[in-house]
C-alpha cells in the first residue's frame, strides 16, 4: 500500500467565473458529506485550511443584478492570485493539495501553483482534465464571456488575453500534456483551437469505443512516460446528470458511477498524482447531497480506497488478455 498523505484542504468560495450562481457553496458541501472523515478513514492526515473568498459585492443599488462581468473578472483573477499562492506553499511544504471550488476558472490559480512548484525541479506537469467541457475558449471564442469556460486556454498561453489577465496563470502548461477526458460540448471555435494546439481530447465516443480502462491508461502511460507530476481537474459536469444533478452546467451523456470510480482508483494505482481540483459542485442545485456524496466516495477512491483491499496492477493484467 502506499503511503499515507498529507493533504491539505483548501476552499475556493466562489462563482465569479459562472453565470449561474451556486457553486461557491461547493466546499462546504463537500466538508458536510464528509470529505474528511472519508479520507481520514484511509489513514491520510487531513488540513483544512478553510475558503478563500472575496468580499460580498455591493449590490444596495442594484440587488435584481448578480455582478458586472468586470467586477467578475476582478474576482477571478485576485482569486487565482491568491488560490496559486496558496497552493504553492501546500506543495513546497511537501503536501497534496485538494482545492474545492468554486467554478472552474479556480483552476487557473490551482494549475499554476502546481506549475511554479514543479517546472523548476524540472519535473514536467500532465493536466488531466476530467470535464463535460474543454474549457478551452478565449474571450474571443467564448460564445458566453464566462471565465470557467476559459481557464485551460489561458494556462495554455493562448492569445487573446487582455492585459488585466497577466499573472502567474498566463501560459505555464504545454498544451501537449493535457488530456481533456469525458467531454461531450466543445464550442466550434474552441474545437478548432485545441486541434491546432494537439491538445488531446479523450470525448465520450472515444470512451464508448475504447472503454474507459484503456482511455485511461493511454493518460497515465503518457504522463508516466515524461515523469509528470499529474494534475487532475475534476469537474462535476463530466459525470452523468442523473448520478450527479449537483451542477450548473450539465450535459447528457457523461461518465457513469462504476466509469467515474474506475478511473479513480486507477488513478489511485498510478501513483502519479499530485494534485486534484473538484469544480463545479453546485449545492443548490444538488439533490439532498447526492452530488456531493458521490464526488466524496470518488475522491476516497483516488485517495486509495477499494473494495477488496486489493493491491495496484490488475489493470494490465486486464488489457492483456483482450
Ligand atoms: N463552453 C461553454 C462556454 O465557454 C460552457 C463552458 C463552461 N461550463 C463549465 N465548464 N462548467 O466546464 O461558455
Ligand atoms: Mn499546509
Ligand atoms: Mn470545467
Ligand atoms: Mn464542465
Amino acid at each position: 500500500m502506499p503511503r499515507p498523505k498529507r493533504i491539505d484542504l483548501i476552499g475556493i468560495a466562489t462563482a465569479s467565473g459562472a453565470s449561474v450562481r451556486g457553486c461557491g457553496m461547493g466546499p462546504e458541501a463537500l466538508r458536510v458529506a464528509g470529505l474528511a472523515e472519508a479520507l481520514i478513514d484511509l489513514e491520510h492526515s487531513v488540513a483544512d485550511h478553510g475558503d478563500l473568498r472575496r468580499p460580498q459585492p455591493d449590490i444596495s443599488t442594484n440587488p435584481s443584478s448578480w455582478r458586472l462581468p468586470d467586477e467578475r473578472k476582478a474576482d477571478v483573477l485576485e482569486l487565482a492570485e491568491s488560490v496559486s499562492n496558496a497552493g504553492y506553499d501546500i506543495l513546497k511544504a511537501g503536501h497534496f493539495p485538494l482545492f474545492l471550488g468554486g467554478d472552474h476558472s479556480v483552476a487557473m490559480g490551482t494549475v499554476s501553483a502546481v506549475a511554479r512548484h514543479c517546472l523548476p525541479l524540472q519535473k514536467p506537469v500532465h493536466v488531466l482534465w476530467i470535464d463535460a467541457h474543454a474549457d478551452y475558449n478565449t474571450p474571443e471564442t467564448s460564445p458566453s464571456g464566462n471565465l470557467h469556460g476559459m481557464p485551460l486556454a489561458l494556462l495554455c498561453g493562448e492569445p487573446g488575453f487582455n492585459e488585466a489577465f497577466r499573472g502567474e496563470w498566463l501560459g505555464r502548461i504545454d498544451p501537449g500534456n493535457v488530456s481533456i477526458f469525458g467531454a461531450r460540448s466543445i464550442d466550434r471555435d474552441e474545437r478548432r483551437l485545441v486541434q491546432a494546439r494537439g491538445v488531446d481530447v479523450i470525448d465520450m465516443r472515444k470512451i464508448d469505443q475504447l472503454g474507459v480502462v484503456a482511455a485511461m491508461q493511454k493518460v497515465i502511460d503518457k504522463a508516466k512516460a515524461v515523469g509528470a507530476h499529474l494534475h487532475v481537474s475534476f469537474d462535476v459536469d463530466s459525470l452523468d446528470p442523473a448520478i450527479a444533478p449537483g451542477g450548473g452546467t450539465l450535459v447528457p451523456g457523461g461518465l457513469s458511477y462504476r466509469e467515474a470510480h474506475l478511473i479513480m482508483e486507477m488513478l489511485h494505482d498510478s501513483g502519479i498524482v499530485g494534485s486534484l481540483d473538484v469544480v463545479e459542485l453546485n449545492p443548490f442545485l444538488d439533490h439532498g447531497g447526492k452530488s456531493a456524496t458521490l464526488m466524496v466516495d470518488l475522491v476516497a477512491s483516488l485517495f486509495g480506497r477499494s473494495i477488496m483491499g486489493e493491491e495496484p496492477g490488475p489493470v494490465e493484467f486486464l488489457l492483456a488478455e483482450n
